[in-house]
């Protein structure tokens, strides 16, 4: 998969391609991260990339021009690494607050794409009419306004990248994951067998696969119906599940 990520910090990437999971996936030649900064589409000996708003007010604007020619230019780029550049295969996304909210069910969508260009704004944001022009979709990883749309653009291309199918080695743990099952995750335990005068729940040890795949689901109910009500809310369990839920008399989803 392939990402162009628009940005005047391209270092702070490094962050997702020099480290853990992503880096091997780029290292090995399954995804691609490719950093353009707008002040390379510059003339001027600035190369300035902002300007003062129309209207007044704080702060400075992104310019349209800059932007656009590094987007062509990205375009360019992934159709020599092989994508569609149709808004299906490739879209132009904005990380903004005012976009979507990311969530699994769009990290699984965007797994499937060729590949993404993503535009990460700073100062008060870019011309509207950039935007209007080249954006196919705004993508906001929560209601806060943050300095600017690297660390969203990282979460997103994290998210998507260890979703794929050739990157997550053990395809069954990126199911097994929290939210992919509408759950939130279970406990983890491991060595030592007591830490701080508390022992690994014996079931873990028991070598019942059964028992700890269903001591494991049960652990999920419970944590996903006091902390996120809403998911549980949400949850259909299946018949085995149904049945667990009885055993363990979380029984408001038995009837
Ligand atoms: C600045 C601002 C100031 C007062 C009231 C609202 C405001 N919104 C912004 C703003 O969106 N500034 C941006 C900085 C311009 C675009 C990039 N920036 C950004 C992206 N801040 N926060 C995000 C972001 C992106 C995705 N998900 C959450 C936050």
């Amino acid at each position: 998969m392939y990402f162009a990520v628009i940005s005047i910090f391209p270092e702070m990437f490094a962050a997702i391609r020099d480290f853990g999971i992503t880096a091997r996936a780029c290292s090995e030649g399954k995804v691609t991260i490719e950093c353009i900064n707008p002040r390379d589409y510059t003339s001027d000996n600035y190369r300035r990339i902002d300007e003062r708003p129309y209207g007044g007010g704080p702060g400075m604007v992104m310019m349209a021009e800059p932007l656009a020619k590094a987007i062509e230019d990205a375009k360019e780029r992934a159709k020599a690494h092989g994508c569609r550049i149709e808004v299906a295969h490739c879209p132009v996304v904005y990380l903004s607050p005012q976009g979507r909210q990311l969530d699994e069910a769009s990290v699984v969508q965007m797994s499937d794409y060729d590949g993404m260009i993503l535009l990460c704004g700073r100062y008060e944001g870019i011309d509207e009419r950039l935007l209007s022009q080249y954006v196919d979709a705004e993508v906001s990883i929560g209601d806060y306004v943050l300095t600017g749309g690297e660390l969203p653009a990282m979460v997103l291309m994290d998210s998507v990248i260890r979703r794929l199918p050739e990157v997550m080695g053990d395809a069954q743990s990126a199911e097994q994951d929290s939210f992919v099952d509408g759950l939130l995750d279970c406990p983890h335990y491991t060595k030592p067998y007591v830490f701080a005068d508390m022992a690994v729940p014996e079931v873990l040890l028991s070598g019942h696969h059964a028992n700890i795949a269903k001591w494991r689901f049960v652990e999920q109910a419970k944590r996903t119906k006091v902390r996120r009500p809403d998911l549980w809310q949400a949850f259909k369990p299946s018949k085995a599940q149904v049945k667990w839920l009885q055993q363990a008399n979380i029984d408001d989803k038995t009837s």
